[in-house]
């Protein structure tokens, strides 16, 4: 049989990153380590379709209902620009905003968050990790990134999405920005977000535009997007690291 080995790789390399998730999550506990224990103990012998069927069951980020809503979302990090820019494009309703979308694409373009809107959506209530040590629950409306990223038609050699902010993080004028995979950026639950909690987006949230990638700690939701390129190396953006954080020693993956 013909097992691509790449995706073997990449299946073991996710399933350590959700045995080193047991730790930090208390939800699902016994479940998980259930599913973790199996799952060593036979990974020798998986073929790639079975192993397509477990990353399948665990495609999804667990979804929530109304009921279990927080009552208020926090802003953590940036929770309004110091930008000029940014705060000419808020005294207007960020009418004049344009999402740039570019690098690896045979067609770039931008978005005004009309444009985004007239994309077909999905809602979704989720909860948001912190790394810092809260939750919390929250319902997202956005377009889903696929959408965009089919319009603009990634190129062959396309591996990641990076995320450029609007927010200044230091005197050095240095911007957030964030990096997520290609399975990440087609990933169902990947939203452009622009509303939360049934109202447009508040600016303490990432107005007008953040990202939602559910399986993901909550330093990869980049807020106040500005710009999205696709690229197929991350070394030289920034830092180099993939990230304003993972700069700073966080981990590039920070999935669950
Ligand atoms: N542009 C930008 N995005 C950001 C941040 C930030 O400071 N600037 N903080 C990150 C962190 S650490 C978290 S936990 C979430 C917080 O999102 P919230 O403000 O909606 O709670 O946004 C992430 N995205
Ligand atoms: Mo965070």
């Amino acid at each position: 049989m013909n097992e691509p080995s790449d995706s073997r790789r990449r299946f073991l390399q996710r399933a350590l990153a959700a045995g080193g998730a047991l730790v930090l999550s208390g939800c699902d506990r016994l479940s998980r380590i259930e599913w973790f224990a199996g799952l060593l103990a036979s990974a020798e012998k998986l073929t790639y379709a079975s192993q397509r069927l477990l990353l399948t069951r665990r495609a999804m980020a667990q979804e929530f209902s109304e009921a279990d809503l927080s009552p208020f979302f926090r802003s953590n990090g940036t929770s309004n620009p110091r930008d000029p820019a940014y705060q000419a494009l808020a005294a207007a309703g960020f009418a004049d905003y344009r999402l740039e979308v570019g690098g690896l694409v045979a067609h770039p373009r931008s978005y005004s968050l009309a444009e985004l809107k007239a994309l077909p959506s999905r809602t979704q209530i989720t909860r948001h990790d912190c790394v810092e040590g809260w939750s919390a629950i929250g319902k997202w409306k956005g377009a889903p990134l696929a959408r965009v990223l089919e319009a603009v038609r990634p190129l062959p050699s396309a591996r990641y999405v990076v995320f450029f902010c609007a927010d200044p993080m230091n005197a050095r004028g240095q911007r957030y920005y964030e990096s997520i995979d290609m399975e990440d950026a087609f990933h169902a639950q990947t939203l452009l977000a622009y509303a939360l909690n049934d109202a447009p987006l508040p600016i303490r949230n990432g107005a007008p535009i953040r990202v939602r990638v559910e399986r993901q700690l909550g330093y990869k939701m980049a807020k106040y997007v500005m710009r999205i390129a696709v690229v197929d190396r991350l070394d030289d953006i920034e830092g180099g690291r993939g990230g304003y954080w993972e700069d700073r020693g966080y981990e590039w993956y920070a999935g669950i």
